[in-house]
């Protein structure tokens, strides 16, 4: 492609020549490698992977380029408000969070970063516990029966390709012993980034789509096709609970009948996962043959 003039630009556009070079900083920061040489003007070198603004508003989807966290945004919407279903979606998080406010990597250009605002009418918040399973069961059940993928869940709120990390979920809920004003499903999943764009801290323990398939995805399409799924696994849990998908994550998991080690705040369980019971507790066998129902921590 040839280079076109800053003046030409300016005429043909009837801005001032400050305004074009304001415009390109913009484009420049939105990701667009924009070549500028003295005497021949700009050149546009490549553009940026970006998902597509106008289909995700046309659809009522809340899409906002840069946020610290799409789970923060949509609490502030719920906060106002918002009925249940409302959508943000990000191309990129500056503090992007995982539990217990660890930091999630969500650059832009690459990944698919969003939250939904459910208002699940259960009575209380022990109720909505399984809601982490119910999503990670949606996004696998797509991705291993549409997408040939083959997307594992680690309980309780990691997706996995070849044991590397894709993907996680972070559920937040406000409400009462006996009543949920709103619940956040954050959804994060690494796409079209290549293997070596990890940072260290990651390293070799996160992946992406494309790098373990070698294809690139569109990401809106993708956005839309997880969130139907994730909106039917949702509908079925209200109305018949948990054991739909219950019976994904038991035909889609890196842990049952394996030896795991779980950490519940420091205080270490080891022993067999033998199964997940009806609320999506994970059941485990210790060394001395004692049962234990673990409804929270993380498999390390
Ligand atoms: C999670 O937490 O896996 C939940 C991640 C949820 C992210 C979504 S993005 C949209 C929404 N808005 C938010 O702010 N969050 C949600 P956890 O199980 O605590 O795992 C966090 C750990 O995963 C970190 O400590 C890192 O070791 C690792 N990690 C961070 N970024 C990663 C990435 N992009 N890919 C793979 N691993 C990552």
């Amino acid at each position: 492609m040839r280079y076109t003039s800053g003046s030409y630009i300016s005429g043909k556009l009837n801005i001032s020549r400050a305004a074009v070079n304001k415009h390109v900083s913009e484009l420049r920061r939105a990701g667009y490698h924009i070549s500028a040489r003295q005497n021949l003007g700009y050149r546009l070198v490549e553009e940026p992977d970006l998902l597509d603004r106008k289909m995700l508003e046309e659809n009522g989807v809340h899409f906002v380029y840069s946020v610290e966290s799409t789970n923060t945004t949509a609490r502030n919407l719920a906060e106002k408000g918002y009925p249940e279903f409302t959508t943000v979606i990000a191309e990129e998080q500056t503090a992007g969070r995982g539990r217990r406010e660890r930091h999630w990597y969500s650059p832009p250009h690459s990944g698919l970063w969003f939250s939904l605002v459910l208002r699940p009418r259960l009575s209380g918040p022990a109720k909505a516990a399984p809601l982490t399973l119910v999503t990670a069961a949606a996004i696998s059940i797509y991705f291993n029966r549409v997408a040939s993928l083959k997307v594992k869940i680690k309980w309780p709120n990691d997706l996995l390709i070849n044991e590397k990390k894709t993907g996680g979920i972070l559920c937040e809920l406000k409400g009462e012993p006996d009543y949920i004003d709103y619940l956040i499903v954050g959804v994060g999943i690494n796409v079209n980034q290549n293997a070596e764009s990890f940072p260290p801290k990651l390293g070799a323990q996160a992946t992406s789509l494309s790098a373990e398939s070698g294809k690139n995805y569109n990401r809106t399409d993708l956005f839309f096709a997880l969130k139907d799924s994730i909106l039917q696994s949702y509908e079925q849990f209200i109305a018949l609970g948990f054991s739909q998908a219950r019976k994904t994550i038991l035909e889609y998991n890196t842990f049952i009948g394996t030896n795991v080690s779980i950490n519940r705040g420091g205080n270490i369980l080891k022993g067999l996962a033998l199964d997940l019971d009806s609320k999506g507790c994970l059941l485990v066998k210790d060394t001395k043959g004692t049962l234990h129902r673990v409804n929270y921590g993380e498999i390390t």
